[in-house]
């Protein structure tokens, strides 16, 4: 959803890096207790007038040591996007999500109709977020909140959607006792955190009760509205897999930004089955997620849309791939070869640094390959006649001398 950390942290080939993963230094500062920030929590509450009933949640809040070590899990090698395509478009993902195109077709398509959003993208994303409802979280939402709101790193972001679950939990839309989820508070069918839930969920089942964790009629339809909400485009295709010519022209293209379907065919770019591109007046952004010698993609709107949802390209690469394939469409090459990343993060830094003081600005070494980090390569492979794919390979580790 919104804030899926697990995914964040999974990914290193994110399109837009969150102020929110950002953990701001606080060395010198020292960490209140758990009690002190309840003492905060009750605060607020008062102040904003709710019931002796969540005053009486907060008292019962207890911390959650496993979320702190889950959440400062950084693991030193991000997989690559073969690995995390072959994990979460999988055969199985691929068999059940037809199911339950099946099992839910008149709800699908009444979706369709009412929101725009294809069928065939709710079930991609239900099975990337729980593989259909097997994985949803057993966490106490609450306590898991309360956790990471209390760890001085993202408390603001974490406070707000603690608060934005009593204010669910005071409206009696959801019922307390059902509040479990991911333990960084994600929960139900499409792994909802709180402020989403509070903005987008509808009861679909019509029975006054938002329940995004038994009703799979709630979880799609909210899924549904949540997408249409945030800008998902009717009618149109989430991106495509593509062939570069040998030739491509690197430098007339930069990355993270989107051109003219139109260049890119004069460009000599090709469906992945070699076919012309469609005639369109479509804005395109290619995506490369392991360089020049791995798959390309062409991604639309939508594909940004579905960023909004989660910030990491490999997911929203993993959902159009999954949608694609649910449908029996033209699905992407094969990625069987899961080879890792040719870099750790520990080298990622390395070369952010040493790029910064070239003068190509990657941001603040954090050793994970975001926009910055390739508009820097990129900047660096053109300087030096590399091939200028943005991506850091073992050609660009050597001309650094790293
Ligand atoms: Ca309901």
């Amino acid at each position: 959803m919104q804030f899926k950390q697990r995914s964040l942290i999974n990914s290193c080939f994110l399109g837009a890096i969150s102020a929110l993963m950002i953990a701001p230094a606080l060395a010198n500062t020292e960490q209140p207790s758990f009690e002190q920030c309840k003492d905060r929590f009750h605060q607020r509450a008062q102040k904003q007038n709710y019931s002796e009933d969540i005053l009486k949640i907060i008292d019962n809040l207890t911390p959650i040591e496993r979320v702190i070590s889950l959440d400062k899990n950084q693991p030193e090698f991000a997989q690559s996007f073969a690995q995390y395509v072959k994990k979460r478009v999988s055969d199985y993902h691929v068999n059940h999500g037809r199911k339950m195109l099946k099992t839910h077709k008149t709800l699908l398509s009444d979706l369709q109709k009412q929101y725009g959003v294809a069928p065939q993208y709710i079930v991609s994303f239900w099975g990337l977020e729980t593989v259909f409802g097997r994985h949803k979280g057993k966490m106490s939402t609450l306590n898991s909140l309360a956790t990471l709101a209390c760890d001085q790193r993202r408390s603001s972001y974490f406070t707000d959607e603690l608060f934005d679950l009593f204010y669910l939990i005071e409206n009696k839309t959801v019922d307390v006792d059902q509040l479990q989820g991911s333990w960084a508070g994600a929960m139900g069918h499409m792994q909802f955190m709180p402020s989403a839930l509070k903005k987008y969920a509808i009861d679909g089942d019509k029975d006054n009760k938002i329940n995004v964790w038994q009703s799979e009629v709630d979880a799609l339809t909210s899924a549904a509205n949540y997408l249409s909400q945030i800008g998902w485009q009717r009618g149109e295709r989430w991106g495509r897999e593509v062939k570069l010519p040998p030739e491509f022209d690197f430098a007339s293209f930069e990355f993270d930004k989107k051109y003219p379907l139109s260049k890119f065919a004069q460009a000599g770019v090709q469906t992945a089955q070699h076919k012309a591109l469609p005639q369109s007046s479509m804005q395109a952004e290619l995506v490369l997620p392991n360089g020049h010698n791995g798959h390309a993609f062409l991604v639309y709107n939508n594909f940004d849309v579905t960023m909004k949802w989660n910030l990491s390209k490999n997911y929203a690469l993993a959902v159009g791939i999954l949608a694609d394939k649910l449908i029996g469409a033209p699905g992407v090459g094969s990625v069987a070869q899961a080879q890792p990343l040719p870099f750790s993060r520990t080298k990622m830094e390395q070369l952010q640094a040493k790029l910064n003081d070239m003068g190509f600005k990657s941001g603040k070494p954090d050793g994970v390959w975001g926009p910055n980090s390739r508009k820097a390569i990129r900047a660096f492979q053109l300087e030096n006649e590399l091939v200028a794919d943005g991506f850091p390979n073992q050609e660009v580790f050597q001309a650094l001398q790293l």
